[in-house]
């Protein structure tokens, strides 16, 4: 498996698990930590033995946000000419599932790298924040955006304008993550929950996975019929098959991904 320098990847069966690693800068998002990601989640997404993947950080820190020390001397030109972060957006365009799990400070970069994911799963320890209007700045990889969808404006709102954070209670209280456990259990939970997903059929997960975001980026109308377009389509797959047959046979299905 290829080698990165600010991650670490390891599979788990079906399960690809990512961990960013640069504990000396709680784990901030520079371009090098960009570039690995990127490369380590378009690898899991080719991989026909992998089902989905874990995102974590450290106990401390999922990620403190992007690079402050990196971006400090940059101008209007730099970043809007080169895009800056636009790349980030990549992460979203992968096609299997993958799970954030928050330990410690998800913060700015950190946050919105954790929303980009499919969902978040908390340790007891997380803290989510939008702090950049304490740098003089605001939300630049689509923070404002999907935290609104969310929690709501208000909460949204009071976030990115005081950048104070939110506890995992709250988080979970809001919708943000879909379930907080204990920190010591996170990294397991979310291996366990992902091999639960990587053990449906591959068609399902990916159909399940478009359907659901489309929730987020179309009205109602079109989402539904959307939806009802995929599940139609489901019914062409071998699988649609094998998992109604293993139902009435009373028996688990095996799936072929066709
Ligand atoms: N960038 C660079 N280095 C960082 C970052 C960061 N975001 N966060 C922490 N570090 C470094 C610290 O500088 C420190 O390094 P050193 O030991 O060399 O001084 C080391 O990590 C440990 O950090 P602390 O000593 O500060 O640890 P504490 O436990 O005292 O505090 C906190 C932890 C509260 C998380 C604190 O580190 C902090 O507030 N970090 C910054 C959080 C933040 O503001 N994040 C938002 C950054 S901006 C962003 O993410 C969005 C960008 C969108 C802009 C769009 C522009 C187009």
């Amino acid at each position: 498996m290829a080698e990165y320098e600010n991650i670490l990847v390891e599979q788990r069966e079906a399960v690809t698990l990512i961990t960013l690693n640069r504990p000396k800068a709680l784990n901030a998002l520079n371009a090098q930590v960009l570039a690995d990601l990127i490369a380590a989640l378009a690898a899991f997404d080719a991989d026909a033995s992998q089902g989905c993947a874990v995102l974590t950080g450290s106990e401390k820190a999922f990620a403190a946000g992007a690079d402050i020390k990196e971006m400090a001397e940059m101008g209007f030109a730099d970043m809007y000419g080169t895009d800056h972060f636009a790349g980030y957006e990549r992460i979203t365009a992968t096609r299997k599932p993958v799970i954030a799990a928050v330990a410690g400070y998800a913060l700015g970069g950190g946050c919105e790298l954790a929303m980009m994911c499919d969902f978040i799963l908390a340790a007891d320890t997380a803290k989510f924040g939008q702090p950049e209007i304490k740098l003089g700045v605001s939300p630049g990889m689509g923070g404002s955006q999907r935290l609104v969808r969310a929690v709501g404006k208000a909460k949204a709102m009071e976030m990115c304008l005081t950048g104070r954070m939110m506890e995992a209670e709250e988080a979970e209280r809001a919708g943000l993550v879909s379930r907080v456990v204990p920190a010591a259990d996170l990294v397991e939970e979310a291996v366990k929950t992902a091999a639960t997903i990587a053990g449906m059929a591959p068609l399902a997960v990916k159909a399940n996975k478009e359907m659901v975001n489309a929730a987020f980026e179309t009205g109602l109308a079109q989402g539904i019929q959307f939806e009802r377009r995929l599940f139609h389509a489901l019914f062409a797959t071998m699988d649609q098959k094998e998992g109604m047959a293993a139902f009435v046979e009373k028996r688990a299905g095996n799936w072929t991904g066709r």
